[in-house]
């Protein structure tokens, strides 16, 4: 495996510097909800900064990197909505970039976006990270961030429901993970 700073160059040349301090910020808010939550809070810093490592790969080769080199279905919504491929891309290439081998890290990379049916409380734990880091500043992001430690799967419905109805709004597909995600949790 990569250690941390060599993670850390390959992210500063991959990605954006906005997106990069994006992926800082995921990384310490994981792993202060690890602490509160009583979780790995070294994996969970690391899950968190390499969470979107695929977020700035064009569309086509997103979905010939899943296709041909991972060998994985891209379903009808992830065709439709391509930027929901960073996800589950981003889950194949921690493993197989950055050596990161490991169960837990790889299904909360891969779900991230969407969310899915009965997270595991560290995959929960990314997926809030990502809505409530630091540099996150729409006006709910703070009273967002206080549910998050205080019922984390209340602050998940509400950050599903905050994004169907952007999704509704834009006429957007919403991807069933993120239904069965919700309904999991209601
Ligand atoms: O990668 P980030 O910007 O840090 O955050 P993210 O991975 O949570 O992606 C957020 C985007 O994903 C946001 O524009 C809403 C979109 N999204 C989340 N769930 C769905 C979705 N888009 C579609 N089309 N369908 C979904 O179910
Ligand atoms: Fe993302
Ligand atoms: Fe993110």
């Amino acid at each position: 495996m990569m250690n941390i700073n060599e993670i850390k160059e390959y992210l500063q040349k991959s990605l954006s510097q906005k997106r990069y301090v994006h992926s800082l910020g995921v990384a310490e808010e994981a792993q202060k909800l690890a602490v509160r939550y009583g979780v790995d809070s070294d994996k969970a810093y690391l899950a968190g900064l390499v969470h979107d490592c695929a977020k700035e790969i064009p569309y086509d080769t997103a979905i010939d990197l899943m296709q041909n080199k991972y060998n994985e279905e891209v379903d009808f919504v992830c065709k439709k909505m391509p930027r929901l491929l960073h996800g589950p891309l981003g889950a194949y290439m921690a493993k197989s970039e950055f050596g990161i081998d490991d169960e837990e890290i790889f299904d909360a990379i891969k779900y991230h976006t969407t969310g899915k049916a009965d997270m595991s409380l560290f995959t929960k734990i990314i997926y809030m990270a990502d809505f409530v880091e630091p540099n996150r500043t729409y006006k709910d992001a703070k009273m967002l961030r206080e549910m998050t430690y205080e019922n984390i799967d209340a602050a998940i419905i509400y950050g599903i429901d905050f994004t169907i109805h952007k999704l509704v709004e834009d006429g957007e597909l919403i991807h069933p993970d993120t239904v069965l995600c919700r309904n999991s949790l209601v």
